[in-house]
């Protein structure tokens, strides 16, 4: 059966040019994985993005809208129009606007284009964290305890299931996801009301009611798994990354590998990560998310895209994920199995954001001196220059600034090293907070929880 199939999905999956719905760095680093594998790129950007230095480098520069992404970069219709005038055969999302969503895998699908990403059924699957959850719980990926369905209406029903799982609980939006949608309860007492609360939030900002319960993990950290996977079956996980580094839910400092992770344990949940992915058909790049509390793993959700903090990880395996994500999308067969699978040394990235360090507003500006530092085992992943104009209607990452070292603390020195030789003048960044950080002692010896920077972060401001 194999290979009359194989044949037929490699010849769907062929194309000679990538459109780039996406900006910014994220722009740019696709666009040179694609040039790297000799496909034509075409980007496309809103009025705000006209002038931005990597529509230069594109084989195609297409405005499709106005600066308000609602009008461009989620604008489904003018991006396919896009791919059909320009001739590209396959579609990069990158990471946010569209990259998540099913519709428009399925619209890029009936266009007669490739999705550089995962089925829309993969897609929507992961989208609802409560199929999400009972894919997983299937497939044997350890998740946090409570059921893997919706919590129903009635009362005595729900109360039991919180006994049962112990207080305190989460309450969760099916819909939700990276932090919105949802309520910690401490006690029986305030039980139902949470979940009503929840539930009309859930009903007004995902347009479903649907909603789930889990024991709350008080102090875990938040570690993920890579995995990539072709049409054919074949799944690898490309080691761990620790994402506990985070303020409001926004990442801040991501490295891999996690920290203090003994090897046994991390293999078991990788393995059990690739395992899943086959059983549910997974193809492309995907990422498992963790809590880790107490030498334990527990699964809370799988993002199907690309991810900002990809870096890290391609630093300790040498792999370069964006040209792996755009071969499988070509239906070409993995050419790397498990065993080949290393991860050498320690990476840090630290997320650059136009921010003003008192607010964390963003702040928009023109930059008016750029140096960054160079050197081994320093990359920086940006699309600006001096001149830059930083524009407020987007999110606030300029710059990814990505370490490699032998071990830890040698990355931790490099990165400092980093951040003391850029100069980046004409707008407010988290540059001197990013500094900061790294001076912090706590934070060297590794293996902080999620709660660390916002409990740092307070004790800075009163002190
Ligand atoms: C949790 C949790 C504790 N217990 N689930 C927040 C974002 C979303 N991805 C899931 N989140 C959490 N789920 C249980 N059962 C704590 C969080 C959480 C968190 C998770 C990862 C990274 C940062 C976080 C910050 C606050 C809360």
């Amino acid at each position: 059966m194999g290979k009359v199939q194989v044949k037929v999905a490699e010849v769907d999956r062929q194309f000679e040019a990538v459109l780039i719905a996406n900006r910014g760095e994220i722009a740019l680093r696709i666009q040179r994985a694609c040039q790297e594998l000799g496909l034509k790129t075409v980007t496309i950007c809103s009025e705000a993005d006209r002038d931005a230095s990597y529509g230069k480098s594109s084989d195609v520069f297409l405005c499709i809208g106005p600066s308000s992404a609602g009008k461009s970069y989620l604008n489904q219709d003018a991006i396919l129009l896009a791919a059909r005038l320009s001739g590209a055969g396959a579609i990069h999302p990158g990471y946010g606007f569209l990259s998540e969503n099913a519709a428009f895998a399925e619209a890029v699908k009936k266009a007669g284009l490739v999705f550089i990403g995962p089925d829309a059924r993969s897609i929507a699957t992961m989208g609802d964290k409560i199929s999400a959850k009972s894919a997983m719980m299937a497939a044997g990926v350890p998740c946090v305890p409570g059921p893997d369905t919706a919590l129903p209406d009635d009362r005595d029903a729900v109360e039991k299931t919180a006994s049962e799982i112990g207080y305190p609980v989460i309450i969760k939006a099916a819909g939700g996801g990276g932090g919105r949608g949802m309520r910690v309860v401490t006690e029986a007492d305030s039980l139902h009301e949470a979940i009503a609360l929840t539930r009309e939030e859930a009903r007004q900002a995902f347009g479903s009611p649907a909603l789930y319960m889990e024991k709350f993990l008080q102090r875990p950290r938040h570690i993920e798994i890579q995995v990539l996977c072709d049409t054919h079956g074949n799944a690898v996980w490309l080691g761990h990354r620790d994402c506990s580094m985070q303020r409001r839910h926004q990442k801040v400092v991501e490295e891999a590998p996690a920290p203090g992770i003994p090897p046994e344990p991390i293999r078991q949940v990788g393995e059990a990560c690739v395992e899943a992915c086959r059983q549910i058909g997974y193809h492309g790049v995907g990422t498992f998310e963790f809590l880790y509390e107490d030498g334990a793993f527990y699964f809370i959700e799988m993002n199907t895209r690309l991810q900002v903090e990809h870096p890290v990880t391609e630093m300790t395996t040498g792999l370069d994920i964006v040209q792996a994500q755009i071969k499988v999308a070509q239906g070409r067969a993995l050419d790397i199995g498990q065993s080949e699978i290393k991860s050498d040394g320690h990476s840090f990235e630290c997320r650059i954001n136009a921010e003003d360090p008192a607010t964390f507003m963003p702040s928009a500006g023109v930059i008016t001196a750029l140096e960054l530092p160079n050197g081994p085992g320093i990359r920086v992943d940006t699309h600006v220059q001096t001149g830059y104009k930083v524009s407020p209607y987007y999110d606030s990452l300029i710059a990814k600034l990505i370490v490699h070292a032998a071990t830890r603390t040698e990355a931790m020195a490099k990165m400092r090293d980093a951040l003391a030789d850029i100069r980046l003048d004409g707008i407010s960044t988290n540059i001197p907070f990013l500094r900061a950080l790294f001076e912090d002692h706590e934070f060297a010896r590794g293996e902080t929880d999620i709660h660390y920077l916002e409990k740092w972060l307070k004790q800075r401001s009163a002190s």
